[in-house]
C-alpha cells in the first residue's frame, strides 16, 4: 500500500534544456533535442516505473507569446501539463537572456511544489551558480533549487530522489510496462523533424510538419513513408535542395536514428508537400494532433 505515483510537469523557456532533462530522467530518447528554440511542440509523456513508483514526466514546449495558431496550441499543452501536476520542474538556463516573467506568472498561479532547476552549469562559474540560486530563492521562493547539467547528467539523480519523496501514495495510473502515451509513428515523425531543425535555417523548421503516412513491419525490414509539409513552394525547393541533395541527407540521418530506435532495418521514403499556411488553420492543426 505504499506505492507512489504522480505527474511531473517540466516547463520553462525555449531551449532551456527541458527535453534533454526529460531524456536524462527517463533514460530513453523520448523527446527530440536541437540547438534551436521551439523544438518541442507537443506534451510528451515519459514514464519511469520501478516496484514502488510510477513517475509520469511531461515534457512541454517552451513558453512564448503565441503569434499564430500552432503556437497557441503549444501553449495549451504547457497549461494542460500544469493542471494536476504533483511536482513542477522549472528548467532555466543559467545564462537565460529571455524575459522569464511569463513562466514566473504561471508558477505563481499553481499550488503544486516547484523545483527550480538551474541548467547548463557546465558552462558557468561557481560564483554565477551561487548568484542564480540566490536570485531564484528570492524571486520565487520555490520548494527547492538545484543547479544541474542535464547534458552531463550532473545533478539528475538528486532530482529523481527529490521527486520520489514528493510523490503522493497512489496506485499506478498506467500499466507498469508503459513508457509513453505516444505511438511509433509519432516518434518517427519527430526524428525526421529533428533532422529538419538541424539541417535548415530561418523559417523552414518552423514551417514544417512531418506526418508518417505508412508504417509496415515486415520480417527483416520496416517500411516507412512520411510526408514533409511546408507552407510555400519556395520552401519546398529549399527543402529538396539541388538534385535532391538536402532531402537525401534528411532521409539518411533520420533512417539511422529510426533504425537505432527500433533496433532493426528501415526503408524510409520522404515526400514533400505544400499546404499554404497550415500553421494558422484549425483543420490542419486538428489533423496533426495539435488541437482537440
Ligand atoms: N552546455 C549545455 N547544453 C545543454 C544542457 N542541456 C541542454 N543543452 C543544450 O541546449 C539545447 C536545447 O536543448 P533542449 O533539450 O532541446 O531544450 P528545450 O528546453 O527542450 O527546448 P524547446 O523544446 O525548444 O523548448 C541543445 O543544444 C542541448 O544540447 C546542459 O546542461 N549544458
Ligand atoms: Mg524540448
Amino acid at each position: 500500500m505504499s506505492h507512489k505515483a504522480g505527474f511531473v510537469s517540466i516547463i520553462g523557456k525555449p531551449n532551456a534544456g527541458k527535453s534533454t532533462l526529460m531524456n536524462a530522467l527517463v533514460g530513453e530518447k523520448m523527446s527530440i533535442i536541437t540547438p534551436k528554440a521551439q523544438t518541442t511542440r507537443h506534451r510528451i509523456m515519459g514514464i519511469v516505473n520501478d516496484e514502488e513508483h510510477q513517475i509520469i514526466f511531461l515534457d512541454t514546449p517552451g513558453v512564448i507569446k503565441p503569434n499564430y495558431s500552432l503556437q497557441e496550441s503549444m501553449m495549451n499543452f504547457v497549461q494542460g501539463s500544469l493542471i494536476g501536476a504533483d511536482v513542477i520542474l522549472f528548467v532555466t538556463d543559467i545564462h537565460e537572456k529571455y524575459d522569464e516573467n511569463d513562466v514566473i506568472e504561471k508558477l505563481r498561479n499553481t499550488s503544486s511544489p516547484v523545483a527550480v532547476l538551474i541548467n547548463k552549469i557546465d558552462k558557468s562559474s561557481e560564483a554565477e551558480v551561487r548568484d542564480k540560486i540566490a536570485f531564484w530563492q528570492e524571486t520565487l521562493n520555490p520548494d527547492t533549487v538545484y543547479a544541474i547539467s542535464a547534458l552531463l547528467n550532473h545533478g539528475v539523480p538528486g532530482i529523481m530522489e527529490y521527486i520520489k519523496e514528493k510523490l503522493p501514495v497512489h496506485p499506478p495510473y498506467y500499466d507498469k510496462d508503459e513508457l509513453t502515451d505516444k505511438n511509433m509513428r509519432f516518434f518517427v515523425s519527430e526524428m525526421i523533424r529533428e533532422k529538419i531543425f538541424k539541417l535548415y535555417d530561418k523559417e523552414i523548421p518552423y514551417s514544417t510538419e512531418v506526418v508518417v503516412t505508412s508504417y509496415k513491419e515486415e520480417a527483416n525490414i520496416t517500411r516507412i513513408a512520411a510526408e514533409i509539409i511546408v507552407e510555400r513552394d519556395s520552401q519546398k525547393n529549399i527543402l529538396i535542395g539541388k538534385a535532391g541533395s538536402m532531402i537525401k541527407k534528411v532521409g539518411t540521418y533520420a533512417r539511422e536514428d529510426i533504425e537505432e530506435f527500433i533496433g532493426g532495418k528501415v526503408f524510409l521514403e520522404l515526400f514533400v508537400k505544400v499546404i499554404p499556411d497550415w500553421r494558422r488553420k484549425s483543420t490542419y492543426l486538428k489533423k496533426f494532433g495539435y488541437e482537440e
